[in-house]
């Protein structure tokens, strides 16, 4: 049988790493009435009422609490506007966010 220059050979599938989740995480600062804190994290990560006092408090005793896991921009944009509901009732409430390990 003749070449026809079609040799077979392993297809190599480069293997994508999963893109990181990142973490928001809330701070704890001296000012911002544990309320607002309950109610922005309902209102913007869809908290139940027991969980969002749950995570408020650690953060008021810790001075920080992962709130919640997301791709990178989700995070980024949760983060965002929860601080930004804040800052416009003059609060210094902030969340963050980082690349889970
Ligand atoms: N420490 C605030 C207070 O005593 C309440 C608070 C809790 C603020 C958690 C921010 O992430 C926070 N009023």
């Amino acid at each position: 049988m003749s070449d026809t220059g079609t040799r077979l050979r392993p297809r190599v599938v480069p293997k994508l790493a999963r893109p990181r989740l990142h973490k928001v995480i809330l701070l704890n600062d001296d000012f911002t009435p544990r309320d607002f804190v309950v109610m922005v994290l309902k209102a913007e990560f869809r908290l139940g009422a027991d969980q969002a006092r749950r995570v408020m408090i650690t953060a008021h005793q810790k001075g920080a609490c992962v709130v919640s896991v997301y791709p990178r921009d989700i995070a980024e944009t949760k983060a965002a506007r929860a601080t930004d509901a804040g800052r416009a009732k003059g609060h210094p409430l902030t969340f963050t966010t980082e690349p889970e390990e």
